[in-house]
């Protein structure tokens, strides 16, 4: 049986720089995503043959999986899946960065207007109480920005995640300590709207 892994950060650890920082991305990545993959194998070891299953399709049905072991998959599970989102939805800092085409038009038409738009999503980042994850998720053809605590998942929700940010201090404590609002407003530099893009038009 094939177990879950964590795939290589598709750029450089020091990729983000200034925004997010080499050791944040090392520590990040190679520590806290490599033990929520090694935690959520090993509760999958006592039932194996739940490895036929993707991550997804494990948080999607998670009152189907045994109850046992289900806080460790909603944990791990979410931990796992958000942090292989996460690193693709991010890339090298650009100046002016924006969603286009269909998907730049489907944020004005629901936002009202870009600016309206990062204003709801950072006030959700900055609202979430304690450890989570804000998110713009598509729900059956809407979007929505949303938040969820600790590793809670939009897809037990049935929603599909297109863009997140994890406000987890270990995510930005080391070069931001306790500024959570500048982290959210250096977040913006470092999407990569081209992955959120296709996610919108894979599942529109
Ligand atoms: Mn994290």
């Amino acid at each position: 049986m094939e177990k879950y892994k964590v795939l290589d950060l598709p750029y450089a650890y020091d990729a983000l720089e200034p925004y997010i920082d080499k050791a944040t991305m090392e520590i990040h990545h190679d520590k806290h995503h490599a033990t929520y993959c090694t935690k959520l194998n090993e509760a999958i070891d006592k039932y194996p043959e739940l490895f036929t299953q993707t991550v997804e399709e494990l948080l999607q049905n998670l009152d189907s999986v045994p109850e046992d072991i289900r806080p460790m998959v909603k944990n791990h599970g979410g931990g796992h899946l958000h942090h292989s989102l996460f690193w693709q939805m991010l890339r090298t800092p650009q100046e002016n960065n924006k969603a286009s085409g269909e998907l730049l038009n489907k944020i004005e038409e629901t936002f009202g207007s870009w600016e309206n738009f990062q204003t709801e999503f950072n006030n959700a980042a900055l609202t979430v109480f304690g450890s989570g994850w804000a998110w713009l998720v598509l729900e059956a053809g809407v979007l929505k920005i949303t938040k969820t605590a600790n590793q809670d998942s939009p897809v037990t929700l049935k929603q599909t995640p297109l863009l997140g940010i994890d406000v987890w201090e270990h995510a930005y404590y080391l070069k931001y300590q306790n500024r959570r609002p500048e982290y959210i407003t250096n977040f913006w530099p470092i999407i990569n709207w081209g992955y959120v893009s296709e996610l919108y038009l894979k599942n529109k």
